[in-house]
């Protein structure tokens, strides 16, 4: 089955980004089918390669869409380890359909030791008949995406570099936007914001606008609300470029000579992962900046898992390449993540990063303190001027934890509760207390009660963090009290039980119940 091209379109299936649903007859086959490639293969194959979207763009957008006429030429890379026929192809097509061919330099696929037969000689056929040049370069043993797209930009004749994964697709307009960006400042790379393709039903799917690039305390990447300073820039002029600490890695484009200048990507790293940190890490702190542009938009196609094998276990490929990216970028916060993140320290001493510091430091890059206070002020990593460790209340002997709720951005929301206190696992009972009163901890959540309720006793949640005055508390050392700062309650856990039901926050009483530990933890 895997070999077998099974693309068999019908007209107007998908089209304009609506949803395809499986008809019940074909249930079985496409539950077979997906495994393949972790997407629903029957829908994705019956959609044409040419399908229509729909315009993603805001009205303010057309003004850049005109002004790119000296925009310089780019080069499309697009690298893929046994991907589909229809999702490969859907992407060229949607390059080639909604991009101005005066900027399209040539596409460049780079197969990774793909084992499907239907890549081989049947897409060497197929590319020599598009009406753009496109190049196909093959590894015979499977390098990774990263060593992947060094081959392909290697290659590429175009002014810029601009990556894809093999299953996106750009909608109208995608391509000026950020081509703009890097002819007014060579050392911008520049991301589309990315729309979401459904595995299920190939549906094209609007995603957050008010969201930006991150990570959490493992290094995985995250999308966490913009905040509230970054919000009402944004409200100004929503078609504007915007920053962004980190990039999601697969779709973006930089010019090619300080792709190189810069030191293009770590060659130390295997298959998958990490990459995308480390390229933003470098730019960010060696003189280059990341940004997103809203008016570009592009879907990807999200899966839940990944299709295909990491050779010699994720151990030798991602959790290596996150070490990696700790012992170049993160200095003293290298001795946090490894602490906590078991699989990287495990592979942390194999690592060989001389030829990565040399560069950082012929770059005269800055440090990852000077990253964290500057390009992420909202961050919440522990510093050395905040608190970090545990909340404990002096009656319950109990600490608060977060909780186990995900809401869609993968970040955990519901009510702030006290569990037994025994250090089990760093993101579910460490926080970090700011200067400026915010309690926070992994994955961008904040300790949050309702503004100017004085009557009743509001309950205290754990949710996104705002940057609002409502995620504001004080902590007085005396009294032990933890109050609210807006409210002037305090935090309390209430009579009903001492357990998991959750904090309030009350009149301050000067009862046991409202008296607080900030227990620290050594982090480095
Ligand atoms: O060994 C491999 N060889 C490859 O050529 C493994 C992968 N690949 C190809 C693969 O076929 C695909 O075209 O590399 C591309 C990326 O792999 P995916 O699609 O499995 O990755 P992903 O979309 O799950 O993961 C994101 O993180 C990766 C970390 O290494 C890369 O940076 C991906 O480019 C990146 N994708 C995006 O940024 C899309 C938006 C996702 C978000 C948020
Ligand atoms: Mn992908």
């Amino acid at each position: 089955m895997v070999n077998t091209n099974s693309f068999n379109p019908k007209p107007r299936a998908g089209r304009n980004g609506i949803p395809v649903f499986t008809e019940p007859k074909d249930l079985i086959l496409s539950q077979q089918l997906y495994n393949i490639n972790k997407f629903n293969l029957l829908v994705s194959d019956q959609i044409p390669l040419n399908r229509s979207l729909p315009d993603m763009r805001r009205k303010k957008c057309d003004h850049i869409f005109k002004e790119c006429k000296d925009c310089p030429k780019t080069s499309i890379v697009i690298v893929f380890h046994n991907e589909a026929w229809s999702t490969l192809l859907r992407t060229v097509w949607s390059v080639i359909n909604r991009s101005p061919r005066e900027l399209l330099e040539e596409i460049i696929l780079v197969d990774d030791a793909s084992q499907r037969e239907f890549l081989r000689e049947p897409l060497e056929k197929y590319i020599k008949t598009l009406p753009v040049p496109t190049n196909l370069l093959r590894s015979s043993e499977r390098i990774g995406l990263i060593q992947a797209r060094l081959k392909g930009a290697a290659i590429a004749k175009g002014e810029v570099l601009t990556f894809l994964d093999a299953h996106c697709e750009c909608t109208r307009g995608w391509l000026e936007p950020l081509l703009t960006v890097i002819r007014d400042d060579a050392k911008t790379v520049v991301c589309p914001i990315i729309d979401i393709i459904n595995d299920q039903t190939f549906a094209y799917v609007k995603s957050f606008e008010l969201h930006w690039g991150a990570f959490n305390w493992n290094l995985q990447f995250r999308w966490y609300t913009l905040g509230g300073s970054h919000l009402k820039k944004r409200k100004l002029d929503p078609t504007l470029p915007f920053d962004t600490p980190a990039m999601a890695g697969g779709l973006f484009a930089i010019n090619r000579q300080y792709f190189y200048e810069i030191g293009s990507y770590d060659e130390g790293m295997a298959i998958w992962g990490g990459e995308n940190l480390e390229l933003s890490f470098r730019l960010w702190m060696c003189g280059g900046k990341v940004k997103i542009a809203p008016c570009s938009r592009v879907g990807h196609l999200f899966r839940k898992s990944s299709p295909y094998t990491f050779p010699g276990g994720i151990g030798k490929t991602l959790f290596s390449n996150l070490a990696r990216v700790a012992l170049v970028w993160l200095d003293e916060w290298a001795d946090f993540f490894f602490k906590f993140n078991q699989p990287s320290r495990a592979v942390r001493d194999e690592q060989n990063v001389t030829s990565r510091l040399a560069l950082k430091k012929k770059l005269q890059c800055k440090s990852f303190g000077w990253y964290l206070d500057n390009v992420w002020p909202e961050h919440f990593f522990p510093k050395k001027d905040r608190f970090f460790g545990q909340i404990k209340n002096v009656e319950a002997d109990w600490c608060l934890i977060k909780p186990d709720t995900k809401e869609l951005s993968n970040q955990p929301v519901g009510l702030a509760t006290l569990e037994p206190c025994i250090r089990r696992n760093v993101s579910l009972e460490m926080f970090v207390m700011t200067k400026d009163g915010f309690i926070m901890t992994d994955d961008s959540i904040c300790m949050d009660a309702p503004e100017g309720n004085t009557t009743t006793s509001g309950k205290v949640r754990i949710m996104a963090c705002s940057g609002a005055t409502r995620q504001k508390w004080r902590y007085n050392m005396k009294t032990k009290e933890l109050r609210h700062i807006t409210n002037d309650k305090c935090l309390d856990v209430p009579d009903s039980s001492k357990s998991t039901d959750g904090l309030v926050i009350e009149d301050c009483n000067d009862q046991q119940s409202q008296k607080w530990i900030l227990e620290s933890v050594p982090w480095t």
